[in-house]
């Protein structure tokens, strides 16, 4: 049964990071041109549109001031949306709680498993009064927004416009 649910969690991800080169790529710290801080709430982004270049490596600094767990997820919709169905099987296996991670959970799975871990280098799942960074690099002609894929959260609107020119 166990192995059942790592599978459905594990094809998601590999599909997530063979589409990622046409999204950019992880960023280098030495080459960010520009800083953005976000700031999520239950549930939007604050700012809700970035304004970027093509080709500029930005570091986006995360805090989480809602009451509930968010995702800062760098994609295009269609990557959110498959995205979707890989964040249920988190919540389906209690790792993925309303205000916080199970972490000690996530590290037993993710013994058998490594994508369990749940780190991809343009996503990160953030637990409230906490804070994270990405550094991305926007090599790309893809319509990309940042959006929230915690279950209900893409519905209620929790997507930032990337605005590339
Ligand atoms: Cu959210």
């Amino acid at each position: 049964m166990k192995k059942i649910i790592l599978l459905f969690i594990l094809i998601p991800c590999i599909s997530i990071a063979a589409s990622m080169n046409m999204i950019g790529e992880k960023g280098d710290p030495a080459q960010v041109v520009k800083v953005v801080k976000v700031k999520m709430y239950d549930n939007y982004y604050e700012p809700s549109e970035f304004k970027i270049k093509k080709n500029q490596t930005i570091k986006f600094i995360v805090y989480n001031h809602g009451e509930f767990v968010h995702e800062f997820n760098i994609a295009t919709k269609e990557m959110h949306l498959k995205h979707q169905p890989e964040m249920m099987k988190l919540v389906e296996n209690e790792i993925l709680l309303s205000d916080r991670i199970d972490k000690k959970k996530m590290k037993e799975l993710s013994k058998k498993n490594h994508s369990m871990s749940h780190s991809h280098s343009n996503s990160v799942l953030i637990e409230p009064n906490k804070s994270a960074e990405i550094i991305w690099k926007f090599n790309t002609d893809a319509e990309l927004e940042a959006a929230c894929n915690v279950p209900g959260h893409y519905e209620l609107g929790m997507i930032a416009k990337i605005d590339k020119t």
